[in-house]
This record gives C-alpha cells, structure tokens and sequence, in this order.
C-alpha cells in the first residue's frame, strides 16, 4: 500500500511539474523530423551526387548533384533529354517537413526542393561557366525562412 502511495505521490509530481513549465522553453528549434527515407536516384555517368544528412540524428535528408558537362546517355531526371553541364539539380529524399537546397555562393545558382513534398526531384539549375573552374556549393536544410546549414563542396565546371 505503502509503495502504491509513493508512486501515485510521483505522477502527480511530474504532472504537476509538466503543467507549470512554459512549454516553448523546451521547444525543439530543429523543425525537421523523419518519418520516411526515400532511395535517390542512381549517379548518371560523369555526374557527381552530395547527399545531405540531418544535424542532429544523422539521417538522410536528400542528395545535391552536379553535372559538370552534357554526357550522352545522361538523363537523372529521365525527361529524355541529356542533362545540362555546369548544373545542379536538388533530390528531397525524406518526409521530414524539410527540403534540401544547394547553392554556388558565387554566382547564386541554386537547386532547391523547398515547398514540394519528398520524394521529389528538383529541375535543373545550369548555365554556361569557365571551364576548369572550381566552385563552391553550400548545402542546406531548408523550411520556410528557417535554414541549416550542414555542408560544402567544391566543384569543377
Ligand atoms: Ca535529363
Ligand atoms: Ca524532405
């Protein structure tokens, strides 16, 4: 009876201690939480994929990739049409309320999946660059306003 007592006197307690605490106070700031992993799509030939991982559990949030030049046969996106050189293209790979996003902090070419739900594949970002250029590419977790950094990259165009 005695034991009973104690544990009842316990819940209370811890109740009692939950309700009077503001709970924003233990507000997780990180909004991102996985439910869901998807596979990305497989490296085309001369294409190089960066995948993106979240902070604070290590699990997948999505793949950046780069596509340095056109190679036939090349199509990650499968729209029938070889990929585009100097170009990154965005995978949101989990349902986590997330997206992924990389940009060239350069010139601010950026492929991002913000605002559709995973699994998604972004279009392609490209446009003419310098040849033999390396360029940095910051990787981020994305959702509305609220951004992670988790990463960079150089790359070659
Ligand atoms: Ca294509
Ligand atoms: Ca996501």
């Amino acid at each position: 009876m005695r034991r009973i007592l104690i544990a009842l006197v316990g819940a209370v307690a811890l109740s009692t201690a939950l309700a009077v605490v503001p709970s924003a106070a233990f507000a997780d700031p990180y909004p991102c939480t996985v439910s869901r992993i998807f596979e990305p799509p497989p490296v085309p030939p001369g294409e190089v994929a960066i995948d993106l991982f979240h902070p604070p559990t290590g699990l997948y949030a999505g793949t950046v990739y780069w596509n340095q030049d056109p190679t036939p046969g090349s199509d990650l996106n499968g729209d029938g049409v070889t990929d585009p050189g100097d170009a990154l293209i965005a995978f949101d790979g989990a349902t986590d309320s997330c997206g992924v996003e990389g940009k060239i902090t350069s010139i601010g070419r950026t492929a991002t999946t913000a605002g559709h739900n995973a699994p998604y594949l972004g279009p392609w970002k490209s446009g003419n660059l310098a040849e033999d250029a390396l360029w940095l590419v910051e990787l981020t977790i994305v959702k509305g306003s609220w951004r992670e950094p988790v990463g960079q990259v150089f790359v070659v165009s």
